[in-house]
């Protein structure tokens, strides 16, 4: 068989004190944490666009690595690319990839000559995930990258184009059957508007529910029994879309009774651009009992836009398999790296470089916060913070025995209230010293 990175072999753990850049000093797949495998807890996962076809382009210039594998042809270039996926998620033991319908087959003229394109593709990774034991953690359309989705997808303006996508989703549920895909995504990249001067809003927002609807009665008539989930953001490429952030999702998909069937995927730096940190987004989603799953990237904190970068902050990682930990861990979702190597990275070695450090940052996320967990002074001093409400007043505001008027007659005896000190400083030093010291 090809080898496509035979610069690089299999990536083994070899220990925090290894000087092996090509290995994982802290991602140890079997080791186990709170009851659980690392491999088990972290799911990581693979992005098929950014890793196997997106070729390092930007606004300013052309790609500087070629994903051509080897051939001129764009469906021999597509099999190759399956190919070269799955020596490189074997490589580095990613047991997950995901995927946009266009990513895995090039589009043809026709509609039906570009479903026959998918199926084939279909087969061939279905052969290579029994052939690797790799899974798919979630399927998508990408309903962004054509001309004739420049007005949106479902959100457009047009109805025939409404259908194409339609025939899109359709089809790329599917294709996520058919290869046992956990989840299925929607991320609305260009459901928004540029201006409210030619935009029905109202309509707009009925019809993105209205194709999210036909994708879970159809999904659900085909067998697929996984989550689906929509993917917060709050622009780029419009300037406004109507999955701003995790509450504006919820709300909508409560509003249009999709939320027994939807839940999130929280991208780190999708938060960052809607003004949020990754872990808001992350307990926002958690406390709504919609926590799904997670696309682990990266932003840069000078540059407003979408950067994409493979995540080697520890600090967020941390933050992020907290608030995981305290959901119960992933039930169907996991960890998928949408993330990229920089422009100027152009060595195809430089694409393991980027998983190492993102899967080891993660790994060290994830001891780290089992660590803050067990070592449970963050939990008692909520606990202690809110103390007030396990008696008296508090209790009886809970019970709902206190009515608004003995809330008052209880202030009037009392004169005034006082609360004592948050602690920030504090916390913030007890969680180095629990990182760092422990
Ligand atoms: C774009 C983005 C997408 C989704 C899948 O910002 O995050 O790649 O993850 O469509
Ligand atoms: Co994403």
């Amino acid at each position: 068989m090809k080898d496509f990175y035979p610069e690089v072999g299999k990536i083994r753990y070899e220990g925090a004190a290894t000087d092996n850049p090509l290995a994982f000093r802290h991602y140890n797949p079997e080791a186990l944490i709170a009851g659980r495998t690392m491999r088990e807890h972290l799911r990581f996962a693979m992005s098929y666009w950014h890793t196997m076809v997106a070729e390092g382009s930007d606004m300013f210039g052309v790609g500087t690595v070629s994903k051509k594998y080897g051939s001129s042809d764009p469906m021999q270039q597509a099999r190759h690319k399956a190919l070269a996926a799955f020596e490189l998620m074997d490589k580095l033991d990613l047991d997950y990839y995901c995927f946009h319908d266009r990513d895995i087959a090039p589009e043809a003229d026709h509609l039906a000559e570009t479903n026959k394109r998918l199926d084939e593709m279909a087969s061939l990774l279905a052969e290579l995930q029994k052939e690797y034991g790799k899974k798919v953690l979630w399927g998508t359309a990408n309903l962004f990258s054509h001309p004739r989705y420049r007005h949106g997808a479902a959100t457009a303006c047009s109805a025939d184009v409404f259908a194409f996508a339609a025939a899109q989703v359709k089809k790329a549920l599917e294709l996520t059957v058919q290869l046992h895909g956990a989840g299925y995504v929607f991320w609305g990249g260009r459901e928004g508007y540029e201006t409210l001067l030619n935009t029905n809003m109202a309509f707009e927002l009925d019809n993105l529910a209205r194709l999210m609807r036909m994708a879970v009665d159809y999904g659900r008539s085909i067998g697929f029994q996984g989550d689906f989930y929509v993917e917060p953001k709050p622009k780029e490429p419009t300037k406004h879309q109507y999955d701003f952030d995790a509450t504006a999702v919820i709300g909508f998909l409560r509003q249009y009774g999709l939320d027994k069937d939807f839940k999130l995927n929280i991208e780190a730096n999708h938060a960052t651009l809607a003004g949020h940190s990754f872990q808001h987004e992350l307990r926002t989603a958690r406390v709504n009992g919609m926590l799904g799953s997670i696309d682990a990237n990266q932003g840069d904190q000078l540059l407003g836009w979408d950067t994409d970068q493979f995540p080697t902050n520890v600090y967020e990682a941390t933050w992020c398999m907290f608030e995981v930990l305290k959901d119960g861990g992933f039930k169907l979702g996991g960890l998928n790296f949408d993330a990229k190597t920089r422009r100027a990275s152009s060595n195809l070695a430089d694409i393991f470089h980027g998983y190492i450090a993102g899967m080891d940052t993660f790994a060290l996320g994830l001891k780290l916060a089992d660590r803050v967990i067990r070592d449970g002074r963050l939990d008692r001093f909520i606990q202690e913070r809110y103390a007030s409400w396990q008696e008296g007043i508090g209790k009886r505001i809970l019970d709902g025995t206190a009515t608004i008027s003995d809330l008052e007659a209880y202030v009037l005896v009392k004169g005034d209230v006082a609360t004592g000190s948050g602690h920030q400083e504090y916390l913030e030093n007890l969680i180095n010293q629990m990182m760092f010291t422990g």
